[in-house]
């Protein structure tokens, strides 16, 4: 059976997402594909994040879509923009999504694939049992008892740990992005197994686009080709005292590849 490669969030940075399909041709040329959600908004080219998958299906990829808490605002905007692609009164974010995919006539194009992720709230598979998901579980309840809405959305407070910490294992390896870190974060069980990946590094803010392949336990990163945010230098998860993951069976990521 085929490994999968799962794509953090993108957030409208297409120049690297293009970049990131090349070498996975090189680096995970079999694979399929699970894109973790909020594919559109804030960054500067969600018209290039859209041709760079369709430039990828028809070349045989399969990519399959996840839906993040961007997904449902993106197509909210561009149902109301119309195909005449009006964006009076919309967010500046969002009409300049709009702006840029009316001007390289990829408003349907745009609905389309938001739909389809709509449709998508986690994707699994075995050996190892995993799950792709955009922002990750209510720990106290588990995968099957976590509301989509949770699954897509859910983000520690200021003072709160984040949700990984309490998570117990046994809904096996979770993947998810939504909240920027500077670095990838992959927890580990004692025995080395990976059980939790957090790949969003914020590529919009500065950072990386991250790739994470299950079956051989490997990250691939493209360097942002975006301003680096000052807020986001020092993004990091921090491991509270009482966690039953030890710091130890926390990885550090591996040598990016540019
Ligand atoms: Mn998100």
């Amino acid at each position: 059976m085929s490994d999968t490669v799962v794509i953090g969030d993108v957030h409208g940075c297409g120049e690297e997402l293009s970049i990131l399909f090349k070498r996975l041709r090189r680096w995970a040329p079999r694979c399929g594909i699970v894109m973790i959600g909020d594919l559109l908004t804030k960054g500067p080219r969600p018209d290039l994040v859209i041709e760079a998958i369709h430039a990828e299906r028809a070349a045989g990829r399969r990519i399959r879509l996840v839906c993040g808490n961007h997904e449902p605002r993106a197509l909210a905007a561009l149902r109301r923009a119309g195909g005449d692609g009006q964006t009076a009164h919309m967010p500046p974010r969002l009409a300049a999504m709009v702006d840029c995919l009316a001007e390289a006539d990829l408003i349907d194009d745009a609905i389309t694939l938001m739909r389809e992720a709509m449709r998508t709230i986690r994707i699994g598979g075995a050996r190892p049992r995993w799950h792709a998901i955009h922002a990750g579980i209510d720990p106290e309840r588990g995968l099957a008892r976590t509301r989509a809405r949770v699954m897509m959305a859910i983000k520690a407070g200021p003072d709160e740990d984040d949700w990984w910490w309490n998570y117990d294992g046994t809904d096996g390896l979770l993947i998810v992005g939504h909240k920027p870190l500077s670095r990838p974060l992959v927890l580990r069980r004692p025995d080395g197994r990976p059980v939790v990946a957090a790949i969003d590094t914020g590529c919009v803010y500065g950072g990386f686009l991250t790739a994470y392949r299950i079956g051989t336990d490997r990250l691939l990163m493209v360097r942002s080709r975006q301003r680096r945010q000052f807020s986001f230098r020092r993004r990091t998860s921090r491991r509270p005292t009482d966690s039953a993951w030890r710091v130890a069976a926390v990885a550090q990521a591996r040598t990016p590849v540019h």
